[in-house]
């Protein structure tokens, strides 16, 4: 009978299964990254590009947490936004990134300064920015559900690096080792408040639907690198 509550169960299988189908961990810049097929160039442009999106997280993160509905839950949230933008004595993940950014080979300025930063990651990226600070706070929460999947896909990528790529620093892997208890504590937390939250039908389809989008977020970004730096086979 359509329309009625999920179960708890059936909410958590409805969202993982958004991930089974559409998690970026499927995409052929991501599947040629986990064969070593990347080209320095392919991935240096991988990590330029993925720092607006990195940078872009404690942005989005504190536009959630004004939305929260109680002290209790914006004091579990804002760890997200110190994990990133750090603080005195622990620098944070933008800062990590920047390192990775180094160690492969890309000086910190042309980071920070966006040069290689293409137009369709910017234009995803502020779409996710965008759908945290106008949608519902449970709707921008699940969006964040994708770190329900990241942990398995960050931890393949950590042993990847340092096999098919030893060219970069491994000090540069720094951040992802960061991510693999950082993500499963986020996750718990956001699916704790998306349960909680959506007490109709329609709400829980409405988080089915954030988490899509934000697939298809990821996927656009490298949908834009997979365009503009493709394989040389593909150039001939
Ligand atoms: O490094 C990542 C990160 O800090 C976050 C925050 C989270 C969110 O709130 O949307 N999503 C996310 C992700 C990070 N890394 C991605 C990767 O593949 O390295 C995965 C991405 C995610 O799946 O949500």
């Amino acid at each position: 009978m359509s329309g009625h509550l999920w179960s708890n169960d059936e909410f958590i299988a409805n969202l993982r299964e958004v991930g089974k189908r559409r998690y970026h961990d499927k995409h052929p810049y991501h599947i040629r990254m986990h064969e070593g097929k990347l080209s320095p160039v392919q991935l240096r442009a991988w990590v330029a590009n993925r720092f607006y999106y990195q940078k872009n997280i404690p942005v989005k993160d504190a536009l959630i947490l004004a939305k929260l509905p109680s002290r209790e839950d914006r004091r579990e949230w804002i760890q997200r936004i110190i994990d990133h933008d750090g603080r005195e004595g622990a620098e944070g993940g933008i800062e990590a990134w920047i390192r990775l950014g180094e160690a492969a080979g890309i000086p910190r300025e042309e980071m920070l300064d966006e040069r290689r930063v293409l137009p369709a990651v910017r234009f995803a990226v502020d779409a996710y920015v965008n759908f945290c600070r106008l949608k519902p706070w449970p709707e921008a929460v699940a969006s964040s559900l994708t770190e329900l999947f990241a942990p398995d896909l960050v931890s393949r990528r950590i042993a990847v690096f340092e096999q098919l790529y030893p060219w970069i620093r491994p000090e540069g892997l720094e951040y992802f080792r960061n991510r693999l208890h950082q993500a499963p504590r986020d996750a718990d937390h956001g699916l704790l408040l998306v349960l909680r939250e959506c007490r109709h039908r329609e709400d829980q389809e409405a988080a089915v639907a954030a988490l899509a989008f934000k697939c298809e977020v990821l996927w656009a970004l490298l949908d834009a690198l997979q365009l503009a730096y493709p394989d040389e086979e593909a150039m001939r």
